[in-house]
């Protein structure tokens, strides 16, 4: 190893940027990476970022009586006992999740968009959904259920149905997805575009669209973006954003390795 590559990984991370686990009692490897990763690599930031769809869906924070849910708070809470900062931002499959889950899980709601400073950089940090301005059957739902009022409404339902409904709406949703064309499912770049000039900044870090990648904007623009998590398949998918204390940010592959 030479010095240069010694001094690289000395860099202490600062932040970790994670998105779209899904994460589901039916889906045990995924949920078990997520612990691992959750014991392992953020025990060592000092701040970790939950950038949407953590959850495949949450009926609402009454929904922790069921243990899968509890279990993950307690895993959080239990990361922020051993000091690191945790930070949550509604996705689009759980922007129920309100200040009793993160009381129980130890963590603090952003708003989406949001802008943070850490390490000397200046990053926009966003879900995704809203910037899927081409698909406006999608966008008119996100209007509805984005309301408070409609919230409060649907939270009034017993819990048992919330979770019926909610299982509709996935199930209609999947089929819709098959027949969508891809283009609509990506993020517009008009819409990203209106982010960068709403937030003032030259970085974002968004998942939702499950499309990892850096993409290198005509006007010099960064936009990366988070893979989604699902390792109970025969080639798992998964994978981070750290920023260094040397102000770098650094993609991971599945593995945890940097992706050049
Ligand atoms: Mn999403």
């Amino acid at each position: 190893m030479t010095d240069f590559q010694f001094m690289q990984k000395a860099q202490p991370t600062v932040a970790l940027f994670v998105s779209d686990l899904h994460l589901q009692a039916a889906l045990p490897r995924t949920t078990a990476a997520f612990l691992a990763f959750l014991q392992s690599h953020a025990t060592r930031t000092q701040q970790l970022y939950l950038l949407g769809d953590i959850f495949e869906y949450w009926a609402g924070d009454d929904d922790l009586v069921t243990p899968y849910n509890q279990q993950i708070a307690d895993a959080l809470k239990a990361l922020q006992a051993q000091g690191v900062e945790l930070f949550w931002m509604a996705g689009n499959r759980d922007f129920l999740v309100g200040q009793d889950f993160a009381r129980a899980a130890g963590l603090t709601l952003l708003p989406d968009p949001h802008v943070i400073t850490a390490a000397g950089r200046t990053l926009a940090l966003a879900h995704g959904d809203a910037q899927c301005t081409d698909d406006q059957a999608y966008m008119a739902f996100r209007a509805q259920v984005r309301q408070p009022a409609y919230q409060q409404q649907f939270l009034a339902m017993p819990l048992a149905q919330r979770k019926a409904i909610i299982e509709g709406i996935r199930k209609n949703s999947q089929d819709a997805n098959q027949s969508k064309e891809m283009a609509i499912m990506d993020v517009n770049a008009d819409a990203i575009a209106a982010l960068f000039a709403q937030t003032g900044t030259d970085v974002l870090i968004h998942g939702h669209t499950h499309r990892p990648a850096l993409h290198r904007l005509a006007d010099g623009k960064l936009r990366y973006v988070l893979p989604d998590w699902e390792y109970d398949v025969e080639a798992p998918r998964g994978g981070w954003i750290s920023l260094t204390a040397d102000g770098v940010l650094h993609r991971h592959d599945v593995s945890g390795d940097e992706i050049a």
